[in-house]
């Protein structure tokens, strides 16, 4: 990185005016930009109060027709893999964003899981965007374009193949900037792919707290929230009885009376509470783990009826909601010292008294949706994981639907991908973080340079049972062989003890620890993914179709 031929596209306000800047500095402020160690660092110095409706730094790149460019998606479930210089990004069409952005379906919350709120799809082809990082890929090598922090404010990286061009920008909307500031620190790294990651994470300073690979058991992909204590210790009766050894064994979303009371179970379901079901999971040599949506809540909780000022609220004073999950849910001001309070003592109960040693922690950007307080969301969400880690202390953090790099480091293990579908279906026009098999698959062979580095990564579950099942067996296997290669939280939710000699072998086959070593794994042709990796010393190459789960 050269400063010399680094260019600036700035749009600001000063006093209700609005300017442009294509320097480092003027009348309303001055920028400090300085290259060590391949980092850039810019800082601010604002004479007035300053508030930046874009900021760009533009940096000349050639890029050749054979690159592969890998930008990485907003949050855990964004879609995010390689694409070819000529290619487009995966976008909405026209009509469903006029839909999800301007009609009723925005009021419902649909489009808050995603950034398409705040940040411009580039919708045309051969240019590319992702969030905090995002590489150049020539064979073997690859050249990282990273944030090292993404406190000072979100970073999006954009590949502009048709003028040759890196765009960092800072997502800085709704702070008012006075005095100074540091803005950005960018790492430019050339290297292996593996090498180069290895030395992306070292100049963060993020090791993963985790290095195990575990196998285990989610309630959600089969009940969905439609789970009992009878449900519960049926299946973890057939865990227990059969040889495979599980080590975690986990219940989703559904035992509780209502988004957001985490403590008020539902005592239809689960007559005994949780602590009695953590116990029997321990009885039967497992981890105990627990999913929970620590910031969110419905308007028909009790967290929100009595204390609905501890919620986001938007410029106007009015509750905020941040998705349509749920009939719509809303989430907790993170700076809120009530809200505070109510989150420790969640955990409190759920981790010391009832003993859960594993939460997952889902639905997180919902703490970042809108700047507040005069913070970024980017510092908002490096905030909220700094809260859930300091809550949680060394109990294991499985993240989900959380903006990624704020949880680098922090997070035990991370869902890395959408959720997979029970179908291998490619829909046209998906939302970027919607429910895809496709998706999710994507998403774990091109996000594996995470897994054993931010933390170890979940590639979300497979399933091999037979019944409430749309896809064919060697479908089923194909997903479990890609989670347990690249990934390394290997979760069912099946019952076993409904299962086959055929489904026995492959649950044993999955599960097995072996040695991998990832070769390449790439698109070779449109939708037509190879991966070629060293299993035990062994040479395996898969290849198949993305879109249908066919091998060609
Ligand atoms: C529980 C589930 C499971 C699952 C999580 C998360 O975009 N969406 O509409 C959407 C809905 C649900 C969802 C993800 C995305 O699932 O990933 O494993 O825990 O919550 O409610």
């Amino acid at each position: 990185m050269d400063l010399n031929t680094i260019k600036y596209d700035i749009k600001y306000v000063v006093d209700g005016k609005k300017y442009v800047c294509n320097s480092g500095g003027n009348q309303h402020f001055s920028l400090d930009a300085v290259v060590e160690d391949d980092i850039l660092k810019v800082a601010l110095n604002a004479k007035a109060k300053v508030r930046f409706l874009k900021f760009d730094i533009k940096i000349p790149y050639k890029y050749n027709a054979n690159d592969r460019i890998f930008v990485n998606g907003y949050q855990s479930w964004t879609d995010s893999m390689e694409y070819k210089p000529s290619g487009q990004m995966k976008e909405l069409t026209r009509l469903t964003e006029f839909l999800v952005t301007k009609t009723l379906l925005r009021r419902i919350g649909l489009p808050k899981a995603g950034d398409i709120l705040f940040w411009d799809y580039p919708r045309k082809s051969g240019i590319f965007y992702g969030w905090s990082y995002g590489y150049v890929r020539r064979g073997e090598d690859v050249e990282i374009f990273g944030s090292l922090t993404e406190r000072y404010g979100y970073t999006v990286v954009t590949f502009d193949c048709n003028n040759n061009e890196v765009v960092i920008s800072k997502e800085l909307q709704g702070v008012e900037y006075m005095g100074e500031n540091k803005l950005l620190e960018l790492a430019h790294i050339s290297g292996k792919y593996e090498e180069a990651f290895d030395r992306y994470f070292d100049k963060m300073g993020v090791k993963p707290r985790e290095t195990k690979k575990r196998c285990g058991y989610t309630s959600w992909y089969n009940y969905y929230n439609r789970i009992s204590q009878d449900v519960i210790n049926r299946d973890l009766e057939s865990i227990a009885a059969q040889d495979t050894k599980f080590d975690c064994f986990q219940i989703d979303d559904g035992y509780q009376e209502n988004i957001g009371d985490w403590l008020t179970t539902d005592k239809n379901k689960f007559p005994d509470g949780m602590k009695v079901v953590a116990d029997s999971i321990h009885s039967k040599g497992m981890l105990a783990g627990l999913w929970l949506a620590p910031f969110a809540g419905v308007k028909r909780s009790r967290l929100f009826k009595e204390h609905p000022d501890w919620f986001i609220k938007d410029k106007h004073g009015r509750s905020y909601n941040t998705g349509h999950n749920w009939g719509g849910f809303y989430s907790l001001d993170i700076y809120n010292e009530g809200a505070r309070a109510y989150i420790k003592h969640v955990f409190d109960v759920v981790l010391n008294e009832w003993g859960y040693d594993l939460v997952k922690l889902d639905f997180l950007y919902g703490a970042c949706v809108l700047p507040m307080h005069n913070k970024t969301r980017g510092e908002i969400m490096c905030d909220a994981m700094d809260l859930l880690r300091e809550c949680c202390g060394d109990k294991l953090i499985l993240g989900c639907g959380v903006p990624l790099m704020p949880a680098f480091g922090k997070v035990d293990y991370c869902r890395i991908g959408s959720d997979v579908e029970l179908s291998w279906q490619h829909k046209k026009n998906k939302i970027r973080d919607d429910v895809s098999t496709p998706h999710t698959i994507c998403n774990t062979i091109f996000r594996r340079h995470l897994n054993g580095r931010a933390w170890m990564n979940d590639p979300d579950v497979f399933m091999l049972r037979d019944y409430n099942m749309y896809m064919t067996f060697e479908q089923r296997k194909l997903v479990a062989k890609i989670n347990s290669t690249f990934g390394s939280l290997l979760f069912i939710s099946d019952d076993v003890s409904s299962y086959g000699e055929e489904q026995k072998a492959a649950l044993k086959e999955t599960f097995a620890q072996k040695d991998i070593k990832i070769i390449s794994a790439e698109f070779v042709q449109d939708d037509i993914m190879q991966a070629v990796f060293e299993e035990d010393g062994k040479l395996v190459t898969l290849k198949f179709n993305v879109r249908n789960g066919q091998y060609v």
